[in-house]
């Protein structure tokens, strides 16, 4: 084709196109659309995690499309599947800045929402978590991350005091899955206990691995009262089982990462008497009951983060809304400043991001069931 044709060919075409990108001729393209991506382990063992938060995040767009989008824009939902890995969120994080979003929610694990962060930070792309509890996240004192979830440090604590004045342990084995989550809450207890429980056994074991017996056959030698760990439910749910096959009777205690459906699924009957730190029980929230019947009927009961990503959506939006823009600095700024008042009731952020109340009470897996056991 003659060079002449070619550049005749491609004005008609840019003509044609851009009326879809919202500009005339000479000015800049303008998205019809504000785009938001949620990030986190859609895929492999923690998909449970990650299906939870992509359908809260959907149902709050879902809701906000139906009044009319966001400054008079409907929104459009990015999703990215990190799969737990931190190298596979460096990558979601840059394909989610060359896709333009206004801002993120997610990523899930504190070890793929840490690296991401430096990347949003870099380009101040606000993003909120939902889930990622490891005290570093807001350490960075980044403008523009947040979170809705709480602290290790505080989860931490809040699992020793139960250990020392509750249960009255005199001894502890704890392990942890080596993560920036697992080894990081597994510190937060040990300081809390430090000084008034013995300490019998502390050492890490590998995410992914389906036997922990050498692991068990420590902790069975020192004959602790209990055994915490620092991981998710994948590999908790397997400890619990084979440290009962071993004979080992000390009830297991945990963080947020194996409270859900999966950790019953995978301990089977072993499960029963553990212990958990986590937020207070959705289903018994006031505010809540609206996201409960309506998220129930899209897509099943939700999992212990689905309402955790819906109200970090929400917040997002309200940024977007508040900034009366789509540029990252702005919306940051509106979120430090907000008071929302949703499922979760009121939430507002500190300085450096963290929401003010700490949220932990303790549960217990009970008939087969988690329930809530303390306020
Ligand atoms: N907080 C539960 C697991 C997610 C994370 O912080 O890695």
């Amino acid at each position: 084709m003659p060079e002449s044709s070619y550049f005749k060919i491609l004005s008609v075409l840019i003509l044609i196109t851009l009326p879809l990108f919202g500009c005339k001729k000479g000015e800049e393209p303008v998205a019809n659309v504000i785009k938001i991506g949620t990030a986190g382990p859609m895929t492999g063992d923690q998909s449970a995690f990650g299906q939870d938060q992509q359908n809260g995040v959907k149902l709050a767009v879902e809701e906000w499309n139906l009044k009319g989008g966001v400054l008079g824009k409907k929104i459009e939902l990015v999703v990215g599947d990190d799969q737990h890995d931190p190298k596979q969120a460096v990558s979601v994080a840059n394909k989610m800045v060359n896709d333009g979003v206004a801002g993120m929610v997610g990523h899930f694990n504190s070890s793929c929402s840490i690296p991401a962060s430096k990347i949003y930070n870099e380009q101040k792309i606000p993003m909120i978590t939902h889930g990622s509890t490891n005290p570093q996240l807001t350490e960075q004192n980044f403008k523009g991350i947040f979170r809705v979830c709480g602290r290790d440090d505080q989860q931490g604590k809040k699992a020793a005091e139960l250990v020392i004045n509750e249960l009255k342990a005199k001894s502890v084995a704890i392990l942890h899955d080596k993560t920036t989550y697992g080894q990081g809450l597994a510190d937060e207890f040990r300081k809390g206990v430090e000084g008034q429980v013995k300490v019998t056994y502390h050492g890490g074991l590998t995410q992914g691995d389906k036997d922990f017996s050498a692991a068990l056959t420590n902790v069975k030698t020192g004959n602790p009262d209990l055994i915490y760990f620092g991981g998710i439910y994948p590999e908790g749910g397997l400890l619990v089982k084979q440290s009962r096959a071993l004979g080992i009777k000390a009830p297991l205690m945990s963080g947020d990462g194996v409270i859900g459906e999966e950790f019953l699924n995978i301990a089977g009957a072993d499960a029963e008497g553990t212990y958990a730190t986590f937020a207070p029980d959705v289903n018994k929230i006031p505010s809540a009951a609206g996201f409960v019947r309506t998220y129930t009927k899209k897509h099943g009961k939700p999992g212990p983060y689905s309402v955790y990503a819906y109200v970090a959506a929400n917040i997002l939006l309200h940024g977007i809304k508040d900034a009366n823009s789509a540029d990252g600095e702005k919306i940051s700024e509106a979120i430090h400043k907000i008071k929302y008042d949703g499922a979760l009731g009121s939430i507002e952020f500190d300085e450096k991001g963290d929401v003010k109340m700490s949220p932990y009470v303790i549960w217990q897996v009970k008939g087969g069931k988690w329930e809530q056991i303390s306020k």
